[in-house]
């Protein structure tokens, strides 16, 4: 049954100027949802219905704001195989991650729902007697929130709890082709007792949201932009962001190295490898961009790593598989231009790279018409190739090899991404020297660049992000502005700098 979905807008439906499909990615005939698009001047009237409401929702306590949140984690938990089958249904994520993927958000919700009885602030000495000094968070106002699709709830929900939690309002605009998700989870959330207004749904092309919030933006009814996409994209926003004065929290792509050494535990390595090359169908921003091997377990990691992936099961995402189809159509022409970039000197040891033959990579798995792919491995992947300076999001998996350990730190921060990364190595010493030489804002020991706990700071540096992070007490700072406050008791004026006391 197709679903009929639009924005909604201070707890009302808002229909749309417009219409989008969202489909199955399994079945690409299969219409999963027909979605009212919202233009520019809806997206910026939501910031404004979101403004007014934030106004009181401040001023419910922030204890009372983290029961909320409380019921919120319960609704998702008592809802969480529907709407993990819908995430499956709508982006082609296999069930068992997209269950997972449901987790994460009841992860975020139990960390959250405590921080309502913290968020604290400082009292700090004064240099002066008779003086206090005290800091404190004050929500930011309205938080504009843009999420994609391939992690359709729990990302989001990164950005939506900690900002509800801190007394801000938001509007929240999800990728089209998982609209469907977007709008189920964003049922439960205002299902919780959220008053309306204070979490509002929009959806709209990337043209209208842009415009959109740039008028907010004009307006003074956005103060603060949360955006997980693209880096290309994720660049335009922060030069908007910034015009205004504002750093967006920019979550972007990745190209995250993976480095074996010749001490590694090579089944590990290659089951590390093949779940974060492979894993989502290569299309998480934390999937593995290159391996980067030691030369001397070169062609032993390479022959067990195409092995292990010749025999990886594709198809139903509903079945138990490693990866399901990409995530749309858009990603899937995407992807085959991608494959255009293997060149002649490359070795492509798993996969079908049908470009190159002249018929289509894509793979027809399960005889349903969906966008199936089957994960490619290149080896002979150069430090100059686009391969390997380039986010591929899709599965393909580049191959390298380095001499020493300083010369493979230099490789894994040559692209000029920064998100994850990972080493398997049984020497701590390697381990530690990798951590402080990476400029990821993750490392992995012995573990896939994928699958961040809910609790840490999530984020990267360079083409992957301004250096914002999510997650854990440390997104705290991107939904509160820190406010700080004297108190002088004394009975006249004391001047800082001025009036120090002397011993
Ligand atoms: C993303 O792809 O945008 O660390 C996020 C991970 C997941 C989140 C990925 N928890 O792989």
């Amino acid at each position: 049954m197709t679903r009929q979905i639009v924005s909604v807008v201070g707890g009302k439906d808002a229909a749309g100027t417009d219409t989008y499909e969202s489909t199955n990615p399994a079945r690409i005939t299969e219409v999963v949802a027909r979605v009212g698009l919202a233009d520019a001047q809806a997206f910026a009237d939501a910031c404004r219905t979101a403004k007014e409401a934030q106004r009181e929702w401040a001023k419910v306590p922030a204890p009372v704001r983290g029961r909320v949140i409380a019921s919120i984690g319960r609704l998702v938990e008592a809802n969480a195989e529907a709407l993990a089958h819908l995430v499956t249904q709508e982006i082609g994520k296999p069930y068992a991650e997209a269950l997972g993927e449901v987790r994460e958000i009841v992860d975020t919700c139990d960390f959250f729902l405590g921080e309502g009885r913290r968020l604290y602030g400082q009292t700090v000495p004064s240099e002066m007697p008779d003086k206090k000094l005290f800091t404190f968070r004050n929500p930011v106002g309205v938080a504009a929130v843009i999420t994609a699709g391939n992690f359709p709830v729990a990302v989001p929900s990164w950005y939506l709890v900690p900002a509800l939690l801190c007394g801000n309002a938001v509007v929240w605009k999800p990728a089209e082709y998982a609209a469907a998700s977007a709008h189920a989870m964003y049922q439960l959330f205002a299902a919780a007792g959220l008053p309306d207004g204070v979490l509002n749904i929009v959806f709209a092309d990337g043209v209208q949201t842009f415009r959109g919030l740039e008028l907010a933006l004009e307006e003074g009814t956005v103060h603060k932009v949360g955006f997980t996409g693209s880096s290309e994209v994720g660049r335009k926003i922060g030069e908007l962001t910034g015009r205004h004065l504002q750093a967006a929290c920019l979550e972007l792509g990745g190209k995250n190295p993976m480095v074996i050494m010749p001490d590694a535990d090579l089944d590990l390595a290659v089951e590390g490898a093949l779940f974060s090359g492979f894993g989502t169908a290569g299309q998480r921003c934390t999937s593995l961009g290159t391996v980067i091997v030691h030369e001397s377990v070169h062609d032993e990691f390479v022959e067990r790593f195409a092995q292990a992936v010749q025999n990886a099961e594709i198809g139903d995402p509903e079945q138990d598989v490693l990866a399901g189809p990409l995530l749309d159509q858009k990603f899937a022409d995407r992807y085959e231009e991608y494959l255009t970039w293997i060149q002649p000197h490359h070795r492509v040891v798993s996969g079908n790279v049908g470009k190159i033959a002249n018929e289509s990579p894509r793979r027809d798995f399960t005889g349903d018409g969906g966008l199936y792919y089957h994960p490619v491995v290149v080896d002979g992947v150069k430090p100059t190739d686009q391969l390997f300076l380039e986010e591929t999001f899709g599965p393909i998996v580049g191959v390298t090899t380095f001499e020493t350990l300083d010369e493979a730190i230099e490789l894994a921060n040559l692209p000029g991404y920064g998100l994850s990364s990972s080493i398997y190595t049984t020497d701590a010493r390697h381990a530690w020297k990798f951590r402080e030489g990476i400029s990821a804002g993750m490392v992995s020991v012995n573990n896939s660049t994928s699958g961040a706990e809910a609790h840490l700071p999530f984020g990267g540096n360079g083409k992957s992000g301004n250096g914002s992070r999510q997650s854990g007490i440390w997104v705290l700072d991107q939904f509160t502005r820190w406010q700080a406050m004297n108190w002088d008791h004394s009975g006249h004026l004391q001047k800082a700098q001025m009036d120090v006391v002397d011993i």
